[in-house]
């Protein structure tokens, strides 16, 4: 370990003494624009939160225990046929009864929030309010107890897409208004057995995915066959849910427990494939509108739908001899009920795109969402890999990002509720891809900051630990944690990623050389492997670790 320590703070510091002035690149040799890519050095505004996620599901396992009603993705999950290798969430990292494992990791990085869901079906096994079932809240009351006592403050989503089985039974889940009363009543069970402790809530992790892979034939639970109608329905029922859930904290909890109330909204950055193409730009401008618009619009703009879906998708529907438009509408009142329903922005962002026109738009025989709003979508080859198809690291995406958003909503605060890189490399506990990502990608965040002016209070990544990856089973890892899924008592072993990110959430960002880091490593209990101590020299400390040790 020391020699290989000593190289290290060797290496690091030469390109510093003999190029001071040279820009730094993460990716040198995909991203190396000086104007967009060279690394900000610089610190994060005081009291930026850094935090860590997971979700009840893709954690916690205990599908059965005590009280628990079944959720859609243990039905979906122990279907064969619908995950790799036909694994399920029965067990995953076993978080029911090792919590207080996940409080210790959390608390050896120094992350000072924790983001995670509740199960709904933990608390209501039959989805209403009607039957409670306690030992579900004893169980989130000790999380919660334990990491607070721990000096930890939880960022708690209400629904993380486990949703109560009989729910979707009795009246197709999404897709029936009456999911808004139930939905709101559970929202107000959870903020009156925790909202004494939780002042962060989340309604709902990503409606879209819900909207649209659950609802829209995308292969996640429930798994129904509906693109581009039920979609659009699922969609609508979401976001009067959302709106419910955080008008009942607005007129009954908010005076006496003062927190705040959001929804976390996922999405690509579109990027114009020719920014000299008028109809390049309408595009990626009208992609955009079609996916975090479809949600953030109505929440955050006008109470509805952005204009472009309604006419593309009114148009649509007629050609196709529907009666009315497949996109449903909103009364005036349900407008006002749901605009400015979120005390801030959750953003979930992962991954960018290129768009453009396509020749003609030929509308389909069949409904489909993608269709409603023709744009051709798609990634460079060239930039660097996941373990997913779908996720490319492209830092400066997050950046344009977060400035559209600034723009087209009127300036809200910003919490970055996930962010994060897989491997299929299930076993490796060094992994630079994912320090290259995190690095890149939180100074993309600083530069949003600093130079575009957004106003962003919070960084979340994804995840703390390996998890029960949806389709994907246990084959993608997004964990900065090591979980083996092998062992019955799933050990976490960190990984060198929760290391990096424990460094730069100490530096509370990446200081200029020429000032004083901090050069205290966090607590790590039993670490085994590299401490990133120089850590104004992060950027070099990652160059070293795979140019010359890994
Ligand atoms: C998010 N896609 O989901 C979720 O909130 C997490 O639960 C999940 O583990 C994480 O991102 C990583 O996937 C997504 O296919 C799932 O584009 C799928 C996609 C994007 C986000």
């Amino acid at each position: 370990m020391l020699p290989k320590m000593l190289i290290l703070v060797t290496l690091m510091l030469l390109p510093v003494v003999s190029n001071a002035d040279d820009p730094y690149y993460v990716y040198p040799d995909v991203f190396n624009d000086p104007e967009r890519d060279a690394f900000l050095f610089g610190t994060f505004p005081e009291g930026f939160i850094w935090s860590s996620a997971t979700s009840s599901y893709q954690i916690e396992g205990g599908y059965d225990a005590d009280g628990k009603g079944y959720n859609i993705w243990d039905t979906f999950a122990n279907t064969p046929g619908n995950i790799a290798n036909n694994d399920t969430g029965n067990i995953a990292c076993d978080s029911y009864n090792k919590w207080e494992e996940d409080v210790r990791i959390i608390k050896e990085l120094d992350l000072e929030y924790y983001r995670f869901s509740l199960s709904w079906s933990r608390i209501l096994p039959d989805g209403t309010a009607d039957n409670v079932n306690q030992a579900g809240i004893d169980y989130y009351n000790n999380l919660i107890d334990g990491l607070l006592a721990d000096g930890i403050t939880p960022m708690v989503t209400l629904y993380h897409w486990d949703l109560p089985q009989d729910l979707q039974d009795d009246y197709g889940g999404w897709l029936n208004e009456t999911i808004i009363y139930d939905f709101g009543e559970y929202a107000r069970v959870c903020y009156e057995n925790f909202g004494d402790r939780v002042k962060l809530w989340l309604t709902l992790n990503e409606p879209w995915i819900i909207a649209q892979l659950g609802y829209g034939c995308g292969g996640f639970a429930p798994g129904v066959c509906a693109d581009g109608t039920g979609s659009y329905v699922a969609a609508h029922n979401l976001i009067k849910s959302h709106a419910k859930a955080w008008h009942i904290y607005d007129d009954d909890f908010r005076a006496t427990q003062a927190g705040r109330v959001g929804i976390t909204l996922n999405s690509d950055w579109m990027e114009p494939y020719n920014r000299s193409l008028e109809t390049d730009l309408n595009a990626a401008e009208r992609a955009q509108q079609f996916h975090l618009g479809w949600f953030g619009h109505p929440i955050f703009v006008d109470g509805d739908y952005p204009e472009v879906m309604r006419e593309m998708i009114d148009y649509s529907s007629e050609v196709q001899g529907y009666n009315e438009s497949r996109l449903p509408t909103f009364t005036a009142l349900e407008k006002e009920y749901i605009l400015g329903s979120s005390d801030f922005f959750g953003l979930n962002h992962y991954t960018t795109g290129y768009a453009s026109k396509p020749d003609e738009w030929v509308i389909s025989d069949n409904p489909s969402y993608y269709n409603d709003y023709a744009v051709d979508f798609w990634k460079d080859p060239e930039w660097p890999s996941s373990g997913s198809d779908w996720l490319k690291s492209v830092p400066w995406g997050i950046r344009r990002l977060l400035e559209w958003i600034k723009d087209e909503y009127g300036d809200p605060e910003i919490y970055v509720t996930e962010n994060g890189f897989s491997t299929k490399d299930i076993d490796d506990l060094n992994d630079p891809d994912r320090i290259d990502y995190y690095q890149s990608y939180i100074d993309e965040v600083l530069k949003a900051i600093e130079m575009d002016g957004v106003n962003v209070k919070a960084y979340t990544a994804w995840s703390l630990m390996d998890n029960f990856e949806w389709a994907a089973g246990y084959t993608e890892r997004f964990g900065m944690h090591h979980v083996d899924f092998d062992d019955d008592d799933r050990p976490r072993t960190q990984k060198d990623s929760s290391l990096f990110y424990a460094t730069v959430k100490a530096n509370n960002g990446f200081p200029k050389p020429t000032e004083e880091p901090i050069t205290e490593e966090p607590a790590v209990a039993g670490s085994s492997h590299l401490g990133l101590t120089i850590t104004c020299f992060l950027p070099f400390v990652n160059f070293c670790l795979r140019k010359f040790i890994l």
